[in-house]
């Protein structure tokens, strides 16, 4: 049935539409002379899912060979968005799949839209792990991810009446072609019971007698490398009842109470947390956690094990990657194995621990910092928090030696925060026990070093770097952007730059080279009219494709400031309004663009997103501003929508309060696909600002040093009248929902303006002009524009992978011949 070449699936047309017609008819059981497209797509996906196996295969097996030290990459998020498109670009059969469908009568890019999104995750940190996993594919690096499979990914935002509200994301109710399900793979996940001390062959132990089992089975997800053979795995963790689940029910004899309780092992992996940047420390959130981290230890022990006869040689052939906070349990974890079930003793089971793991951290909020209460922790993992009090034992005698008796700041650095309810500090666990600490941009390396572990950071220099985040440009040029791919791919004579990033600062020759300049932006203009077509499908706004498309799409919150940006549009509509006939016609036309989801318990961010659908009915609806003006808000921002979205951008905006944001990571997705960039000198835009220069882009506020000294200064002193202004009409019911906005209005007034909206509103509004000015000069713009994706091979997760594996991780490439 398949056709094979060298014992390998065929990919040419024919081969590929054989294979289609084969699944039609046996995995969809469709008849292949009718079936529709979403049976094509998922024909496809299996067709593709075939090729992936092999290289899968292939790749495993030349890993085994060849023991490389294997990186682990421990996440509780990856948001992979699409897998299809992906997958056919990795594989280099994108143009022999659309011929083998359009003989087939049908096209490809309307079964590529047939695909929803993978949502494992929540935004920055969950999308990051999938352009890594992309960039160590490709980079032929012998890793693994490993997290959980969430029945329910992240929630669905459903905006009615302006409104909120959130739906559960049944991602896997049509299927999922791209896991494959290994029932053989499954480890005992326990939790709860007691510990007691025993004397096992004459030594004494601590012995945990667990109350319950859970069973985890592996999901397999390959993700293939482009312009490699190599395919590596991400594996992610579901919840099932394990045989002994609950069996004191089945010996009681209530068989039909013990089969309903079987069911509820099954709720560890249901449904992702969304991230509110406050750690609650809740029951289900650690269980999870600890569910993913044993299940992929003992996976990860197993196969080190198969080859290995001791752990002399664990931390060489070992690394562990901790993706935040959140798996950083996996310590207690390997403490817990080396001791208890291997019998190496504290000195040695330390040593490895302290040589294997990485922990990167993403974030500069310290109410973002993840702590456990104690008794939760004593409840769920009793052997867990044993082994944490005696490493934070041995820290504090270690630190004592080393700064005395300074009891605030050993109590600071404790991994046991003492008070009213004790706590875990999960990170001061982390960066006790790592041998390197990694921050996601350079500013917030800064951060980490001044402010956030400032104690750690003098006690041990030697173990703080950082690694500035990046993007995968094959999802985020390749793919989503293929007209722009084609383009670049003929200026530079090459398409080689898709591996090898650097080459794309070629552009930079031709920027002003008047041809490239028109052909650059044609693409826009194409770009710019699907979503023009999207925009009017969702809001019923039509926009003018003159306009400037001006976004910003990202998860809703203070600190990035998106009430800044409707306080700017609602200042711009009042200009409009005010202007005379012939002052009209200077004004550059706008379309602004919001998206972004609110977390569900964030009041605020809730009564952004409806003060945004508010002002955009008074200003869409005003015949007297026209095209001259309009806001419209995306409903349910995901991986897919932003592929849409950032090609078709001219401006966008990443304008957080200096000091907040640690990397960000839109930015450089908008920099690659010629969009230019309106922000703070925050995150990584600094190093942005170092590769592109000032005078390309528009940058304006506080910096991140003048902040903390600007919260100090009186509001009345800060905010400019302009905002004072703008302020007042939402506050006099100008956009309607008076009593509802007013908290809203408060939270930027009257002494409170943490986020400093007031004092950066002046030097916000002068940066949206200049911004106005440049588009004027078309020539200029495109220049600019060609400049921005030349500019941005630094922002490649390729050179984040490098960094990472050179400096933190020490390991080295291992690629798959053939
Ligand atoms: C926190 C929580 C707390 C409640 C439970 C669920 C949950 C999930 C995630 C988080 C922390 C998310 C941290 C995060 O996404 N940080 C972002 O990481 C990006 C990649 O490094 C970076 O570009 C952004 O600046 C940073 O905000």
């Amino acid at each position: 049935m398949f056709e094979l070449m060298d014992g390998f699936l065929k990919n040419d047309p024919g081969s590929l539409q054989k294979d289609i017609l084969h699944h039609v008819e046996y995995t969809v059981a469709r008849s292949r002379f009718s079936f529709d497209d979403f049976e094509a797509y998922q024909a496809l996906a299996h067709s593709v899912r075939d090729r992936l196996i092999e290289r899968w295969h292939d790749t495993q097996q030349h890993f085994k060979k060849k023991d490389p030290k294997r990186l682990y990459f421990l996440s509780l998020e990856f948001l992979m968005g699409r897998s299809l498109s992906n997958s056919v670009i990795n594989l280099g059969i994108r143009d022999q799949c659309a011929e083998a469908l359009s003989q087939l009568g049908f096209e490809y890019e309307v079964l590529a839209e047939q695909e929803g999104d993978a949502a494992l995750g929540n935004g920055g940190l969950a999308r990051l792990s999938a352009c890594q996993m992309d960039s160590l594919a490709t980079l032929d690096y012998p890793a693994w991810g490993y997290g959980l499979r969430y029945q329910y990914g992240l929630f669905r935002q459903i905006i009615l009446d302006g409104f909120q509200y959130e739906q559960p994301d049944y991602w896997l109710n049509f299927g999922n072609p791209w896991e494959i399900e290994r029932v053989h793979v499954s480890y005992p996940v326990k939790f709860y019971g007691s510990v007691t001390e025993e004397v096992v062959n004459g030594k004494k132990c601590n012995v945990w007698t667990p109350g319950e089992t859970v069973e985890a089975v592996a999901y397999d997800n390959p993700i293939p490398g482009y312009g490699t053979r190599n395919t590596i795995n991400l594996r992610l963790w579901a919840a099932k009842p394990s045989d002994g689940y609950d069996i004191e029910s089945y010996n009681t004899g209530d068989y039909i109470n013990a089969i309903v309780n079987r069911q509820k092992a099954e709720i560890i992996s249901n449904v992702l947390y969304p991230d509110d940047r406050s750690y609650q420390g809740k029951e289900l959130r650690l269980k999870q956690q600890y569910f993913f981290v044993s299940a992929s230890l003992q996976d990860i022990i197993r196969r080190f094990k198969d080859v290995h006869g001791n752990f002399d040689d664990f931390p060489d052939k070992v690394a562990l990657q901790l993706n935040d906070t959140h798996p950083s349990i996996s310590i207690a974890e390997l403490m817990r194995v080396l001791l208890d079930e291997e019998h190496l003793g504290w000195k040695k089971s330390w040593n490895i621990v302290k040589q294997v793991f990485s922990f990167t951290t993403h974030t500069v909020l310290p109410q973002a910092l993840e702590k456990v209460p104690v008794d939760l922790f004593q409840n769920v993992l009793p052997r867990h928090l044993q082994i944490i009090y005696d490493i934070n034992f041995a820290f504090m005698e270690e630190l004592k030696k080393k700064i005395g008796q300074d009891y605030s700041r050993l109590s600071r650095m404790s991994i046991v925060e003492e008070g009213a309810v004790k706590n875990i500090r999960v990170a001061n666990l982390s960066i006790v026990c790592s041998h390197t600490v990694n921050g996601v941009s350079r500013a917030h390396y800064e951060l980490l070093k001044t402010r956030v572990f400032k104690d750690f950071y003098e006690l041990w220099p030697e173990k703080f770097q950082y690694k500035t985040n990046g993007v995968t440009q094959r999802r985020w040029i390749v793919v989503s952007n293929p007209s722009l791919c084609a383009l670049i791919s003929k200026w530079l004579g090459t398409e080689s730059w898709i591996r090898d990033i650097d080459l794309l600062a070629h552009l930079r020759e031709y920027a002003s080279n008047s041809d490239l300049q028109q052909e650059w932006m044609t693409v826009k203009k194409i770009n710019k009219m699907r979503l023009a077509e999207y925009i009017e499908t969702m809001s019923g706004v039509k926009v003018s494709l003159d306009a400037m498309f001006d976004v910003q799409v990202k998860r809703i919150h203070e600190y990035k400031r998106q009430l800044l940006n409707i306080l700017g549009v609602i200042h711009r509509y009042d200009c409009i309004k005010n202007m005379g006939k012939d002052e009209r016609k200077k004004v550059v036309p706008r379309v602004c663009i919001i998206g972004g989801k609110a977390p569900p318990g964030y009041e605020i961010a809730k009564k952004i997103i409806k003060l945004c659908h508010a002002v955009a009915e008074t200003i869409n609806n005003d015949d007297d501003v026209g095209d001259l003006l309009k806001l419209v808000f995306i409903p349910d921002y995901n991986v897919s929508v932003a592929e849409l979205v950032i090609p078709g951008s001219d401006l966008s905006q990443h304008i957080s309060t200096a000091g907040h944001e640690a990397s960000g990571t839109g930015s450089m997705k908008f920099l690659m696909n010629g969009c230019l960039l309106l922000a703070t000198a925050d995150g990584s835009t600094n190093e942005i600002i170092e590769e592109i220069g000032l005078e390309n882009m528009f940058i304006f506020g506080a910096k991140i040093n003048e902040v903390p000294a600007l919260r100090e200064k009186d509001s009345t002193i800060k905010a400019p009248l302009q905002f004072v202004r703008v302020v007042r009409m939402v506050r006099d019911g100008y956009f309607g929902f008076k009593d509802y906005f007013k908290s809203l209005c408060d939270s930027v007034e009257n002494g409170k303006d943490f986020y400093l909206l007031g004092s950066d509103f002046a030097s916000y509004l002068e940066a949206q002009a200049a911004a106005d000015r440049a588009y004027v000069d078309k020539t200029k713009w495109s220049e600019m524009s060609i400049l921005c994706t030349a500019a941005s091979a630094k922002f490649s997760s390729d050179r984040t992978i490098e960094d990472y594996a050179e400096e933190t991780w020490g390991v080295q490439p291992c690629k798959c011949p053939f």
